[in-house]
């Protein structure tokens, strides 16, 4: 059955299992799907058929599956096919590979063995308890009287009597924790596990520690500080008690070489104490730490604790379920180097020249009992100080007290920050500061890049770079609004604007089945979603617009991955929300709070939700709630709730017409603005007969505005789909290639490296705003991100995981050439385009086990080429289509260069 010599073709590459996870260990996810790519090649078009076996050894495949065989399929699908083997344990380990039949029923080999090992999945896996000392006795009142909790120190030794064959670290915490064992770091995770709901959920983590333990004596050591536990979020009024202390939860399980179990827990007889080197700890505030106290060895077992406390203890919470962490944890990734350093009243300010997120690794001479102070701003004051109003509360200092004459090496544990100058005083001044002194570290969740985006436009490249920028500085754990201000949090509203575009230029898709995981959990009774998620404020208010995550974030991100998981995971959610919906309507218009088209520029109101009427808005995102979950009910194939909900819409968007709009398809009753007309065009609202119209009267408002935009987080991104559908590209460019505000390169003129949350935070002649929530890195206005991707550069899925890609690229002046690359489910899509001397050139990759429609402007009575040859249609491309601009054609997997004519 496996290998017969009729195998010939090369096997399936990238093996993943669910959300995209390579060989995961601590995995998550007792009911996987299985993920592969078919290689490129001249012969392998598409997949007729499947097959994949798994096994509890390796050695027992492919031939002896003992958990699954899935036996051959007649199916081209690659990508989320569900395992429907034995049902998994925790700590499982599955081996498991995969084969295909090509167009011609030519089998592949079987692909290289892959495996992932179930993390603990249920609380009652868990022998440890939680321990820890209690800090909130002896606590400080913080910033905002906020009670701060000291960082702790943990420990626990013990002793092996036998060789180790293998050992696991299961561990967690309500706090952030750091944990090495035998004076060994156990990973380079930061800020772990993570902020999820945590009166829901808790996410814990697996290590492989096999190479760290040794037989005789040995030791654990954790650092605990609050992180978003019990840490000084905003507001302070988390539906967790932020006066609990934080604590730890370890249990590290060790296979003897004899075969016997050793197993270590957190329990009573560990050690703490709260006077170690880190003073102080805080998201929001930053570090303390003093290099006095330093305790060396305290995690070894030549260490002696006899000083310490005993811990207190305390049990599981059944309420709270413990699940291995379903997404990647947050590391350093990059490491940006100062380019420009220069002094400043006694103190040394060095310039990264890119906004960013994480920590400073500092290297620098110090005088034993100095104080360095790290200071951080995203910006300075035309006067060379530090811009820090837009931090608000948020201190973000961190301080070193040295402890001897010498450099000191310091990197902050429990903190991060958004910032692009680092100013240190405090230093040895009789030493000449290097540009080596400071080293951005920059923080994200171990995500990789996905998507790559480029033209020949220097502008637009900056904004391709800001865009991605925001992504990387807000995607630490959970999508915030933003990363430096006392904030930092899931706003639900910016995640909807920005979901489409993180998962082109990010490997994301973990990241936000993660999320929509604590989305679920946060929605409350009575179907609202929260502001943000996880829930800071617990004030059980929903606004419209940014509750619509819930419908909004499931559908787009499955038009991008083809994951019908996904949407059965999501859809009671979505069916729940629309229910609120409804019961914040009357007669179909919604009365919904909201924060409306917040930040428009120029409001007539001067209110920061803009012009917009909140019952317009409500209406419109009801109605289009309503559609996204018919939707999805048809691929799940539930008739009749697509029935149900296909007429709830309808519902909705006649009683929007009727409310809001005349007989002449203008807006009435209320202030007619872009963003109104926007709404009603992009969720498709109106009659037919109406359209045209409304369509006039957006262009018309757009050009009372002197062609400028007037729109906010809610309209911005639905500008360029719903001028593109009109066949108005040229006024998306027109609006896109802007240089004055309000614009996206108004922005880029002033000097920024991210996207800012409003259309003019600073301005070179009139300087910052002055309003204090004036974030420099807010990604939601990068929504724009979607279009350049799908259309100035032209790669866009037609069918639900780019099973069917739209190659469409708008070639328009001042671009002369763009390209875009993406690796979608299936592999890796491209798009490349020049305009030169009157001919259009195309050169696109379509990935095996797909077809595009590529769409080619030119004139279409002179003639075509393809790969230098005048094109004639054949069984690989073949033109469907012409109009007068342009030529239609339906293309198999391969990479193809034309040429057309263009004026
Ligand atoms: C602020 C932020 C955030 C926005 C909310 C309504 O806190 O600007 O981005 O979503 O307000």
């Amino acid at each position: 059955m496996s290998c017969n010599s009729n195998d010939s073709l090369e096997n399936a590459q990238d093996l993943m299992v669910s959300e995209g996870f390579e060989n995961p260990l601590g995995f998550y996810d007792a009911n996987p799907t299985f993920s592969w790519k078919l290689p490129v090649s001249e012969n392998i078009k598409s997949q007729s058929a499947y097959q994949i076996v798994a096994a509890s050894s390796p050695d027992l495949l492919p031939d002896n599956a003992d958990l699954w065989n899935s036996k051959k399929q007649q199916s081209s699908q690659s990508t989320w096919v569900k395992y429907e083997g034995a049902a998994l344990q925790s700590r499982q380990k599955v081996y498991w590979q995969v084969k295909y039949w090509n167009q011609d029923g030519e089998a592949s080999k079987w692909s290289e063995i892959n495996h992932f090992e179930m993390g603990l999945l249920n609380n009652s896996d868990w022998k440890a308890k939680w321990v820890g000392l209690d800090t909130a006795k002896d606590s400080i009142r913080g910033r905002e009287k906020v009670l701060i909790h000291k960082p702790q120190y943990l420990r626990k030794a013990f002793e092996l009597s036998k060789d180790v064959t293998s050992a696991r670290l299961y561990i967690t915490s309500k706090g952030v924790f750091d944990v090495s064992i035998n004076g060994e770091n156990v990973s380079d995770d930061v800020m772990s596990p993570g902020f999820t709901t945590y009166n829901k959920r808790i996410e814990t983590l697996t290590y492989d520690v096999t190479n760290l333990i040794e037989p005789g004596q040995n030791a654990i050591g954790v650092e605990l500080a609050s992180g978003w536990y019990s840490g000084r979020l905003l507001w302070g009024t988390t539906p967790w008690d932020n006066t609990i202390s934080p604590k730890v939860l370890a249990q590290l399980e060790i296979t003897m070489n004899d075969g016997s179990k050793e197993i270590i827990v957190s329990d009573a007889s560990w050690k703490g104490m709260s006077n170690g080197p880190l003073q102080f700890a805080e998201i929001y505030d930053g570090e303390i730490y003093n290099a006095n106290l330093e305790m060396p060895h305290w995690t070894t077992n030549n260490f002696d604790d006899k000083d310490w406390t005993n811990v207190e203890v305390a049990n599981l919470d059944d309420k709270v379920k413990l699940e291995p962490k379903r997404h990647t944890t947050t590391k350093g990734k990059i490491e940006l180097k100062p380019q420009e350093i220069t002094k400043k009243d006694g103190a040394i300010i060095f310039d990264l020249k890119q906004n960013m997120v994480g920590v400073p690794f500092v290297k620098v001479p110090m005088k034993k009992g100095d104080t360095l102070q790290i200071r951080f701003a995203e910006m300075l004051s035309p006067d060379g100080t530090f811009y820090t109003k837009n931090y608000r509360s948020a201190h973000s200092t961190d301080y070193y007290i040295a402890a001897e004459d010498g450099d000191i090496a310091y990197q902050p544990k429990f903190t991060f920050h958004g910032f692009r100058f680092v100013e240190l005083s405090g230093f040895d001044t009789s030493k000449t500061p290097t540009e080596d002194w400071v080293t951005g570290i920059v923080q994200y969740s171990d995500f990789d890049d996905n998507g790559t985006f480029k033209s020949s436009h220097e502008k637009l490249n900056q904004l391709q770079s800001n865009i991605v920028w925001g992504l990387r500085g807000n995607f630490l754990d959970i999508p915030t609004d933003c990363p430096q201000r006392n904030e930092r949090l899931g706003w639900t509203g910016d995640a909807q604007v920005f979901g489409p575009t993180s998962m082109f230029n990010a490997d994301v898709y973990k990241f936000w089945a993660s999320w929509l995981q604590s989305v679920r959990e946060a929605q409350l009774e009575d179907g609202a979603i929260p502001w943000t998620v996880p829930d800071s404020r617990g004030n059980k208010i929903a606004s419209s617009g940014w509750g619509d995550v819930g419908t909004i974030i499931p559908w787009k991100i499955f038009m991008r991955t083809g994951d019908v998981g996904f949407l059965e995971d999501n859809f009671e959610m979505m069916k729940n929300w629309v229910g609120y919906h409804q019961k914040k309507s009357n007669k179909h218009i919604s009365n919904m709070m909201s924060f409306s088209d917040w930040l428009q520029p120029f409001p007539e109101s001067g209110d920061n939700k803009g012009d917009t009427s909140r019952n317009l808005i409500g209406t419109a995102f009801f109605a289009h709630s309503a559609k996204l979950t018919a939707h999805t009910a048809k691929v799940l194939g539930k008739t009749e709730e697509h029935a149900k909900y296909e007429a709830l819409y309808k519902t909705v968007a006649k009683a929007f017409d009727n409310e809001f709009f005349d007989d002449e398809g203008k807006v009435k009753g209320v202030a007619e603005t872009q963003t109104s007309y926007l709404l009603a065009l992009a969720f498709d609202l109106l009659p037919e007969s109406k359209i045209k119209n409304a369509q006039a009267n957006l262009l018309r408002k757009l050009k009372d505005a002197d062609y400028h935009l007037r729109t906010g987080f809610l309209g911005t991104p639905l500008l360029s789909r719903v001028l593109d559908d009109m066949g108005e590209v040229d006024m998306v460019y027109k609006l896109l290639f802007n240089e004055t505000y309000p614009s996206w390169f108004y922005s880029i003129n002033q000097g920024a490296t991210t996207i800012w949350e409003r259309w003019n935070s600073y301005s070179k002649t009139e300087g910052y705003n002055p309003m204090s929530m004036n974030s420099l890195n807010h990604y939601a206005y990068g929504a724009i991100g979607e279009w350049m991707y799908e259309r100035i550069a032209g790669i866009a899925p037609l069918e639900a995981g780019y099973k069917t890609i739209l190659i469409a690229p708008q070639a328009r002046q001042p671009l002369s050439s763009a390209s875009a690359s993406l690796n979608t489910p299936h592999g890796k899509v491209s798009s490349a385009w020049e305009v030169k001397e009157g001919k259009f050139y195309l050169e696109t990759v379509i990935p095996p086990n797909t077809t595009a429609k590529v769409i080619i402007p030119g004139n279409t009575a002179n003639e075509l080429q393809l790969n230098s040859e005048v094109f004639k249609s054949h069984n690989q491309v073949e033109l469907v289509k012409t109009n007068d601009t342009s030529f239609l054609l339906l293309v198999q997997p391969g990479t193809y260069k034309f040429v057309s004519t263009f004026k």
